[in-house]
């Protein structure tokens, strides 16, 4: 089998600097040698490689785009190559690493106090403290606005109520980010493990994502100290201002997993003859792989222009949609494609593409489904909410 390279049908890598390329080839070694090996048995198995925390947190892999605090601070188009590289091992590992950051060191970093990310960022850099984002509830999903969980204030604090569902990271999780609304209005909140009136149960049965931590997060009567309010955000666009980070890190994830299925079905029609010669001589087999380089070529692009208008910070949440909604979709059909172009072999976990295809239709529903983001870019170009 070829050694992996990520496709460069466009000379997408004279776009990097000597850095970003040191970067990506630094993070590719330790996925080949560190956690590709680990994939099938943990997918197989529906366990999340625990181990392998410590080891990212050595490589900087955790809240790496932030500055200060223990963390790499590297620049945007590195933090979408590190995204590209995780997922091109298994889209659940990229979650990990993305709750972790995105959704978690980020809140603390940009509506935390100081106390607040002193007591937390350092220890989370170094995966000492296990974060999840608790938002989307049994009856909340694509309408997080319509959360039931609350909070209410006392003399000392605060108490919340209610459940939160499809909580990535949430029963390893050291500190639950949650989303509750304080007299109407949607707040940040810090809940540490073993708070009383906070407990998890894990969700088994996953098809997708079996590498990835899922569970409930339950509050009846939770009291939390003043000091576990997150200060500086009001409203849905604190949780909403997490995705748009964690979204973008989707965008550059969903080529990596693209690029690993595009690169199995190269070198397994090559060496595959079927009637007389290798299926990759085939008109039929050649049209699937030129769909992948094509679209693949394109996804890489959009999401390097992207990352230099988010340097610049003139990145809009609908423009993060349209590469969300595309990337993943383009990803998903690659996959689909990939699976087919394999033909038995295609099902069976030997190789990577069955497990990318079936965790690429959860990365197509979380953080914001494609319809939604279909809605996100409507509503934009139309001025109409279709929403509701
Ligand atoms: P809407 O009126 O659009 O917005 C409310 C306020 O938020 C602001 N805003 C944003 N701010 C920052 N970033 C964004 N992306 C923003 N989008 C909107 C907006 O300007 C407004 O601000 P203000 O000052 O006027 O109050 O709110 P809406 O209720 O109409 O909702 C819009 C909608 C449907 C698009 C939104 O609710 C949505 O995106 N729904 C999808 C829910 C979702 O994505 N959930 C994800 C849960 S977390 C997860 O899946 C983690 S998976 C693990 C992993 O990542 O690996
Ligand atoms: P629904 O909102 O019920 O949507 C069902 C269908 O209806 C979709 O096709 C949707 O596009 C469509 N739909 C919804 N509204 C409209 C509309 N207005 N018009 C037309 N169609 C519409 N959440 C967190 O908070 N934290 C996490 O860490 C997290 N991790 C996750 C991990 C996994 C493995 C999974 C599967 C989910 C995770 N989620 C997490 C939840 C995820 O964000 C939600 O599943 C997602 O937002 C969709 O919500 P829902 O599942 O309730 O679907």
């Amino acid at each position: 089998m070829k050694k992996y390279e990520s496709l460069n049908f466009v000379d997408f890598d004279s776009l990097l600097s000597p850095e970003q390329k040191e970067i990506r080839d630094a993070v590719r070694k330790f996925v080949d040698d560190e956690v590709l090996p680990e994939m099938q048995k943990s997918f197989r198995e529906e366990t999340f490689p625990k181990h392998l925390i410590k080891r990212f947190a050595e490589m900087g892999l955790l809240g790496s785009n932030l500055k200060g605090y223990g963390c790499a601070g590297i620049d945007v188009v590195s933090y979408g190559l590190v995204m590209a590289e995780i997922e091109r091992a298994d889209s659940g590992i990229r979650s990990f690493v993305s709750v972790q950051g995105a959704l978690c060191m980020y809140p603390i970093y940009a509506y935390g106090n100081e106390e607040q990310r002193q007591k937390y960022l350092p220890g989370m850099a170094k995966g000492e403290i296990i974060g999840c984002f608790g938002l989307t509830e049994p009856d909340a999903g694509s309408n997080p606005g319509g959360m039931l969980t609350t909070a209410t204030e006392t003399d000392d604090g605060y108490v919340l109520n209610g459940n939160k569902m499809w909580i990535t990271n949430g029963s390893i999780a050291d500190v639950a980010i949650v989303w509750a609304k304080l007299n109407g209005e949607v707040r940040g909140f810090l809940v540490d493990k073993g708070t009383p009136g906070f407990s998890t149960s894990l969700m088994k049965g996953k098809f997708s994502l079996r590498a990835s931590v899922t569970s409930e997060l339950h509050f009846e009567n939770c009291k939390i100290p003043k000091t576990n309010l997150l200060p500086n955000v009001k409203g849905l666009k604190g949780p909403l201002g997490c995705l748009s980070q964690a979204r973008f890190g989707i965008a550059w994830g969903a080529i990596g997993a693209a690029n690993a299925c595009y690169h199995e079905a190269l070198n397994y029609t090559l060496n595959r003859p079927m009637f007389n010669r290798p299926l990759a001589g085939y008109q039929l087999v050649q049209a699937k792989l030129t769909k992948m380089v094509q679209e693949i070529s394109k996804a890489q692009l959009l999401c390097f222009h992207l990352s230099q208008v988010k340097e610049k910070g003139a990145l809009t949440p609908a423009q993060i949609s349209l590469a969300k909604m595309n990337n993943v979709r383009m990803a998903l059909d690659v996959a689909r494609d990939a699976r087919d172009m394999m033909g038995a072999n295609g099902i069976i976990d030997e190789y990577p593409v069955i497990r990318h295809l079936l965790n690429l239709e959860t990365v197509n529903t979380y953080e914001g489904t494609e319809d939604v983001h279909r809605l996100i870019i409507g509503r934009e170009v139309t001025g109409l909410n279709a929403f509701n």
